[in-house]
């Protein structure tokens, strides 16, 4: 019960729709929760893992067709197609409507109905935005308790400020056939139906904090981005916070969390979020960030000792595990973890490296994020953290090199509008296959991305001390196939270099698609990699590049009369400049 109106109210009419037998107000409180998962354990939702190495955690199965988000089933239903842009599916609202209504109509009987009150951000920030979930999953109640400011106080704040995103989900049956994931920006609404899937029904996460928020902060004049936010601080105790934006599964929880090389002593690295950033300006003229989740959606395969131990310090209590293998004395397992041999597969069958692999390519872990040890109390500021540089990348085996520095900001949006990745399993569909991905968006952008850059291009306006913006890529690979660079720990290299530009503190080799460093300004000292190979990783290959300019080219102009000048100008800018240099 509330005594916000139009929440009542929706909660009534989805109650007449769907027909729960019960109906639960999610307060967040720990008897709530262990009530939660004592039914989950009755039910197999929950499969308990060893409680003495891993208290509190969980392992959850899902269904194998329901392991991943499903974007060709993701639409975003703007009364007019072209504000969905070429970069979304689009369904005329009042046809969604329908169609899902159709969908919903009986789903919840002899389910519970949770009303999930949350709050992405800070509970007392003014950058934070709240929703509800309702949800017959209580899987998805257990996630969004650790992903959000969930319960009562969320509740609280809405009851004060009145507005919030309406999110309703429900797990139906599973049919693939029946699964749609519907965004409804202009009413801030999100209808997802048929999975149970972290993306897809964690409604406060990729609907709420990307889709719908990118379409209300540029209605609001702020951005709402795919960014980790990490703070390095240097033995002098000077801290600057970076945002960086990477396709899924490309190494954003890692770079959050890394661990330095160990000449690097007196240095930390500060966790502020992994997935995503909401980014404003400040009086001071600079982008003021939050980080609107409160835990890690994580990919475990590959996190390891070697690549991110302080992920795997974080997943010894209080986790959910889903799609991981098991070992024989019941602790959680992936590909690359260790080498334990599991007994178990993501499936629930004896694990056989004939059928495949343990853990499915995109199982993950859900933990609070004040569990990992680089967390810094500065993910709760209110006023959130200010933003010395924004980076860009992509998985990108040739051509890209390892780090460059935009020109100016309105180069640095065409930077992140050029964006490519190779795939991965983080989605259904071909993993490994190159797509254009613009600042990490192509999955997220709520609008049309043509208005997203001329969205990005206002800053210049907005904001007089803008952080400078970068562009990486951690995945060269030689003729052989070997990866050039080391990556993980060793990428604090490459931060103390931007933190360096950032500072005017080192020079630049300017080329025509960016400043790149000079080599001897990276650190190499115990770097795994030889000097020939740095300069490689440095170099531009100008005929290469005029090829790759013609296609980003290709791929702008389907954005048509809509495509801001300005990106258009940029690129002309950066062709003539390689064919005077060729
Ligand atoms: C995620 C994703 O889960 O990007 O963060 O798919
Ligand atoms: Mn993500």
């Amino acid at each position: 019960m509330t005594s916000n109106q139009v929440l009542q109210q929706w909660v009534e009419e989805v109650s007449e729709l769907t027909h729960p037998e019960n109906i639960h107000w999610c307060s967040g409180s720990d008897e709530e929760n262990q009530q939660l998962v004592d039914s989950m354990l009755a039910s197999g939702d929950f499969i308990e893992l060893n409680q003495e190495t891993h208290p509190g955690c969980y392992l959850h199965r899902s269904d194998p067709n329901d392991v991943a988000r499903v974007e060709q089933v993701t639409y975003i239903c703007t009364s007019q197609r072209d504000d969905a842009g070429p970069n979304n599916n689009w369904m005329e609202p009042a046809g969604a409507r329908a169609k899902m209504r159709a969908l919903y109509a009986g789903c919840m009987r002899g389910r519970t109905m949770y009303i999930v009150p949350y709050c992405m951000g800070p509970i007392d920030s003014p950058l934070s935005r709240c929703g509800v979930e309702i949800t017959d999953s209580p899987y998805v109640v257990a996630n969004m308790r650790m992903m959000t400011r969930m319960g009562s106080a969320a509740l609280a704040r809405i009851e004060r400020e009145g507005t919030f995103v309406k999110g309703l989900h429900s797990i139906g049956d599973l049919d693939p056939e029946r699964r749609f994931i519907m965004h409804f920006p202009e009413e801030l609404m999100i209808q997802s139906f048929g999975s149970g899937y972290g993306g897809n029904a964690l409604l406060g996460k990729k609907c709420h904090a990307l889709r719908i928020a990118s379409f209300q902060a540029r209605t609001e004049g702020w951005l709402a981005e795919h960014m980790l936010i990490v703070g390095v601080e240097s033995p002098r105790g000077e801290t600057h916070y970076i945002a960086a934006a990477f396709p899924s599964a490309c190494g954003k929880t890692n770079l959050a969390m890394l661990i330095p090389p160990a000449q690097y002593d007196g240095w930390k690295i500060w966790t502020i979020g992994d997935d995503i950033c909401w980014m404003q300006p400040g009086e001071d003229g600079r982008l003021w960030a939050i980080n609107p989740e409160s835990g890690f959606f994580g990919v475990a395969p590959g996190t390891a000792a070697g690549t991110n131990p302080n992920a795997l310090a974080m997943l010894n209590s209080n986790a959910i595990f889903t799609n991981v293998g098991v070992t024989a004395d019941n602790q959680p397992w992936w590909e690359g973890k260790d080498d334990e041999v599991p007994v178990t597969d993501w499936r629930g069958n004896p694990y056989d490296p004939e059928v495949g692999p343990a853990a499915q390519p995109n199982s993950r872990f859900t933990v609070p994020m004040k569990q990992c040890p680089s967390y810094s109390d500065e993910a709760e500021n209110p006023g959130g953290v200010p933003i010395s540089a924004i980076v860009f990348g992509g998985r990108r085996e040739r051509l890209v090199p390892l780090v460059m520095e935009s020109k100016s900001w309105q180069h640095g949006v065409l930077l992140g509008a050029s964006m490519a990745s190779e795939t991965t399993a983080a989605a259904t569909g071909a993993v490994g296959v190159v797509r254009r991905d613009p600042m990490a968006m192509k999955p997220f952008c709520g609008y049309n991305f043509a208005d997203y850059w001329s969205h990005w291009l206002t800053f210049t306006n907005r904001a007089d001390n803008l952080p400078s913006i970068f562009h990486v890529n951690w995945f060269r690979k030689d003729q052989d196939g070997n990866f050039m660079w080391p990556g993980f720990g060793d990428n604090m290299r490459v931060l103390e270099w931007i933190i360096n530009r950032c500072k005017g503190e080192v020079g630049i080799n300017e080329t025509p698609i960016g400043g790149l460093p000079l080599p001897a300004d990276i650190n190499s000292t115990d770097l795994d990699t030889d000097s020939a190979t740095l300069e490689q990783l440095l170099e531009v290959d100008s005929a290469a590049w005029s090829a790759e300019v013609e296609q980003i080219r290709e791929y702008l102009e389907q954005y048509g009369d809509r495509l801001p000048a300005r990106m258009i100008a940029e690129l002309d800018k950066v062709a003539a400049a390689l064919s005077a240099s060729a």
